[in-house]
């Protein structure tokens, strides 16, 4: 039985009540976190603008700085432990989790750097006048994140934040508290003073409607799902305050005839079927140039066949998908375009002796699959893959840019004025060149367009993200 984590002391829910949380390998509830409410968020706040007027709000943006480095070199001392928990909460494979730790400690550490080095302006105005833009913490920030990435998440949301000198709360996605947990813990052994950062465990309809609502709050960070998002920004409005909003994709890897085959094929595999799809940023659709369709897709389908899926402790490709409704979900699109007569082109492999109640799925490619299909427009969140073969360069950017979303595009071809009339016309927060995804990208702003979302994360963007500008305008004659 865990508690919570708020003004630097372990809790209860005030109402009492728990959440099972279960382990997505075999199905099993090995662990309880508190059932937190809006009492319990209304104490977490409380406790960060506690934090605001304490030693937190005084500290320099030096000494914070300090004490976020601090905190990425604990995470790094901790990190077969982190990866434990995250791999348990997560049923991803070691590997996978082993990284997940190393790009949360790069979140501390790069934002630790950033802390002392975001500054003002001074703006040019009438004679006899200095205008100083200062820029400031927005305050109490909130922060609502998913399960894919739990621990990368609460990097990726928190440490500029902290960095700019706000207090935080987090919710937890109910299925994935852990290592939230843990980090709060060794933030604070790191020197974190108390209340900084505040960790609610607890239920989306609960503690996070609680939190996005709350009028103590100054900012929320969400990511998660796009029906969940158009609530928090509504709850924004109310208030109102300004969200960063990281929600669904579908995004497209754009295959020219002059592909580097040997390279991109297993790069394209690979970006489908991490973290067994459940990546806002998979690479669910592969668009095909028809002159090179055959040779291309037969290759993918090689590798794609290869695929195993595991247990974490089996570190294969991928691991089961997070819960029931998940596993569910992903099958149903599975089933629907079977049905539909999409023909299947691979199937990756199950271990033979995984645990029964696991929440295991099939990793499947269709092709060809119509670009304006079901499978071909909506997330999916598992390791589905759809192919999709285009004639010429316009017919490529119309597929990419056909659906809803727009988050991250890759295009591979050598040609370079090729890569660069496409990068312009794909519709993307994120475009990568004969790559993808590269590795964590802790300092690559991110974020989406159209309904993947708005607002910008990592990099030095985010700073801006969870500061505002104060205009100081000051007359003291010529
Ligand atoms: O997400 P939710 P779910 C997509 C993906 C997935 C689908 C559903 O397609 O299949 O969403 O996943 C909290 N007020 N993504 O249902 O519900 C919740 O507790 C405030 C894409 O698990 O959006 C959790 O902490 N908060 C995605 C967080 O929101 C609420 C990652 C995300 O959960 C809330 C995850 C409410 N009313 C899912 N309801 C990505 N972009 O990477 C829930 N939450």
């Amino acid at each position: 039985m865990y508690q919570m984590f708020i003004d630097g002391q372990w809790c209860d829910a005030a109402g009492g009540g728990t959440i099972d949380v279960l382990a997505p390998a075999d199905g099993r509830v090995y662990a309880q976190v508190p059932r937190g409410r809006a009492q319990d968020v209304d104490r977490a706040v409380r406790a960060a603008q506690s934090a605001l007027d304490g030693e937190w709000g005084r500290l320099s943006a030096t000494e914070r700085g300090r004490v976020l480095h601090r905190i990425g070199q604990k995470i790094l001392a901790h990190a077969d432990e982190l990866t434990e928990i995250e791999a348990r909460d997560t049923g991803k494979p070691l590997a996978t989790a082993r990284n997940d730790i190393q790009v949360l400690a790069r979140y501390f550490e790069f934002y630790g750097a950033a802390a002392d080095k975001v500054h003002g302006e001074v703006i040019p105005f009438f004679n006899g006048y200095t205008v100083n833009l200062l820029r400031e913490r927005l305050g109490v920030t909130a922060h609502i994140i998913p399960w894919n990435y739990p621990a990368q998440m609460l990097g990726r949301s928190v440490a500029p934040a902290l960095a700019m000198g706000n207090a935080t709360v987090l919710k937890p996605a109910e299925d994935t508290p852990l290592s939230a947990l843990r980090v709060a813990q060794l933030a604070t052994e790191a020197g974190l003073p108390a209340g900084a950062l505040n960790i609610v465990t607890g239920l989306g309809e609960e503690a996070g409607a609680a939190l996005a609502s709350h009028p103590g709050i100054d900012f929320v960070s969400f990511t998660g799902s796009n029906e969940v998002g158009s609530l928090i920004q509504q709850a924004c409005s109310q208030t109102p305050v300004k969200c960063v909003l990281e929600l669904g994709g579908k995004s497209p890897q754009i295959v020219f005839d002059d592909v580097d085959i040997e390279r991109a094929a297993p790069i394209i595999v690979k970006a489908i079927v991490q973290n067994a799809g459940q990546t806002c940023t998979a690479g669910s659709r592969l668009l095909v140039q028809k002159g090179i369709y055959e040779r291309f897709v037969s290759r993918v389908v090689a590798l794609f066949a290869q695929v195993r899926v595991g247990t974490p402790e089996m570190d294969f490709d991928c691991g089961p998908v997070m819960n029931a409704a998940q596993q569910a979900r992903v099958q149903r699109y599975v089933d629907e375009a079977r049905q539909a007569g999409v023909p299947v082109l691979a199937e990756g492999q199950l271990a033979d002796d995984l645990p029964r109640n696991g929440f295991y799925v099939k990793p499947t490619m269709f092709g060809p699959v119509d670009p304006a299909s079901r499978l071909a427009c909506e997330e999916v969140f598992g390791p589905v893959l759809a192919v999709i073969p285009f004639e010429d360069e316009a017919e490529a950017i119309r597929i990419a840019n056909g659906t809803e979303y727009g988050l991250l595009a890759a295009i591979w071809t050598e040609n370079g004025g090729r890569q660069q009339r496409v990068a312009k016309a794909v519709r993307a927060g994120q475009v990568f060149i004969n790559s993808y995804g590269a590795g964590g990208g802790v300092e690559l702003p991110f974020g989406g367009t159209k309904r993947s979302g708005h607002g910008r994360e990592k990099g030095f963007l985010a700073l801006e993200e969870v500061s505002t500008t104060k205009t100081v305008v000051h007359f003291h004659g010529e």
